[in-house]
């Protein structure tokens, strides 16, 4: 297996049946940084259905070989994996700034959660995977077993490029499936960089296959393929309403993480400077591209006027720049496209609230290099408005003020989504009474929406996700199926 090397011209090929490859046709297609369209991050392999094809057909030859192999082997393999990563962690940091655009303080973390992820997947590998029961007969031995799916196809969004991967990838070969990954088109390289990880660390021909390419190329053709027996995905609603159908089609098991439309939700009796603190990091950090981040804040009246200035001036006074440097708090938009949609998104919100600060594309001082976009602030939002309801992806925040908790619970659960929620309080009978009345799969007292830990659920209530969780002990619940045995002995 040739290692793909870091030279910004390099052409990265897929990695099918423990080789990488370019694409069938030769194809490829360019990736650039989103800070400055003229660093030239990598070329990939433009691929699609053939290469799809051979992808599927050597992790479906080299399933019941995984299956069959010692989970303790499998957590071997993902041991040294994440030190492999750990090992790497700056210089892929970097390059994941590069692609993706948030900050490189940011872009280290990410990777060390991925590290993390890694491991304790590893851990998670040789735990127990099956329950013993009583039986009727005394004599029969009655027990469960979780076996493996078989081929899962993963597909992976941009705003996450090296967690989300690892976070599906792990589980699902801990558990012995084999996988077919599909990374999102924005950020191939830090997808190449967790495959060369984990085939470095000697996971066998056919195990994992990376197919790089675009959404119709490639996600199609492989979420159609009946030899695919699940399908995690994470990333829009639309596409999520499409798989949807796809799976109750095919009868592919589906796990889909879509959007959010998250609250934080600001009491006044709480610490405002804490609370303000979270709610800016909440709503900006990752330029707001993330499906857990902060877009609505509900804020008690008594506090709101306040409440609103003091944000209005720490979002106007936040750094936006190039993301490797260190003075910089938020990076670009991650798309030319998704800069535009989030300006025009804005501009068709101003009669849904009164626009405070930001909104604009920013060009000047060098940001015309890249697709910057302004943080943007929305006072006095119309909770039913579609800044209040619709996902806009990007670094605009809303204050929606409401009398007290029991209003302040109305409005937040009065959306489609069901991700993450906030409440900064002092009161521990408030807290616990938010806990119980909000619709939330994460919930988050006196703390940013955003943020997930390896070792617990992550998913979303309603709208949000298809009930199934990720990581944690929930990842096994999706990436296996139960075997029932009972044995009996031999009569006589
Ligand atoms: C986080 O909040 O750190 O795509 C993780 C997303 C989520 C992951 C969020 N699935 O933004």
């Amino acid at each position: 297996m040739t290692a793909t090397a870091q030279t910004e011209t390099e052409i990265h090929g897929n990695y099918i049946n423990g080789e990488w490859a370019p694409a069938a046709s030769g194809e490829t297609f360019e990736n650039r940084s989103p800070a400055d369209t003229s660093d030239l991050v990598g070329r990939f392999a433009a691929s699609a259905k053939e290469d799809v094809e051979r992808a599927v057909a050597a992790a479906a030859e080299a399933a019941e070989g995984w299956r069959q192999t010692s989970p303790i082997a499998r957590a071997n393999i993902l041991h040294k994996a994440a030190e492999i990563l750990a090992g790497r962690q700056a210089e892929i940091g970097r390059e994941l700034t590069r692609e993706e655009g948030k900050t490189l303080k940011e872009g280290i973390g990410e990777t060390g959660r991925a590290v993390q992820i890694l491991r304790y997947f590893a851990g998670e590998a040789q735990q127990p995977s099956g329950e013993h029961y009583p039986s009727m007969n005394p004599l029969t031995l009655l027990y469960t077993l979780r076996e493996p799916l078989g081929v899962v196809a993963l597909i992976t969004p941009w705003n996450f490029p090296i967690a989300i991967p690892a976070w599906k990838m792990a589980p699902a070969l801990a558990f012995g499936n084999t996988v077919v990954f599909k990374p999102a088109s924005l950020t191939p390289l830090c997808a190449v960089r967790l495959t060369q990880a984990l085939a470095d660390a000697g996971l066998p021909p056919g195990v994992l296959n990376l197919v790089t390419g675009g959404a119709s190329a490639v996600g199609d053709p492989l979420v159609r393929d009946p030899r695919v027996a699940g399908i995690s995905f994470t990333g829009s609603n639309a596409v999520g309403a499409e798989l949807r159908k796809l799976a109750a089609e095919t009868g592919a098991k589906l796990q889909l993480e879509l959007g959010g439309k998250n609250p934080a939700i600001v009491l006044a009796d709480a610490d405002l400077d804490h609370a303000l603190t979270h709610v800016v990091a909440g709503a900006m950090m990752s330029t707001g591209q993330k499906c857990t981040a902060t877009s609505r804040a509900i804020v008690d009246r008594r506090v709101a006027a306040q409440f609103t200035r003091d944000l209005t001036d720490r979002i106007g006074a936040l750094k936006v720049g190039d993301p490797l440097a260190t003075e910089t708090q938020i990076g670009p938009a991650v798309s030319a496209e998704a800069a535009d949609r989030i300006v025009a998104d804005v501009a068709a919100a101003k009669g849904d609230g009164a626009l405070l600060v930001g909104g604009d594309r920013l060009r000047a001082n060098g940001h015309g290099r890249g697709h910057f976009v302004a943080p943007t602030l929305f006072g006095d939002v119309d909770p039913e408005s579609t800044l209040g309801q619709e996902e806009l992806f990007g670094p605009v925040l809303g204050v929606i003020p409401v009398d007290g908790l029991d209003e302040a619970l109305a409005v937040a659960n009065r959306v489609r989504f069901g991700l993450s929620a906030s409440l900064f309080t002092r009161d521990l009978g408030t807290a616990l009474a938010f806990v119980r009345g909000i619709q939330a799969g994460i919930v988050h007292v006196n703390s940013e929406t955003a943020g997930a830990e390896p070792h617990v659920p992550f998913g979303g209530m309603k709208g949000s996700s298809s009930y199934s969780r990720e990581q944690g002990k929930a990842a096994r619940e999706f990436f296996t199926q139960t075997k029932t045995v009972y044995v009996d002995p031999p009569p006589g």
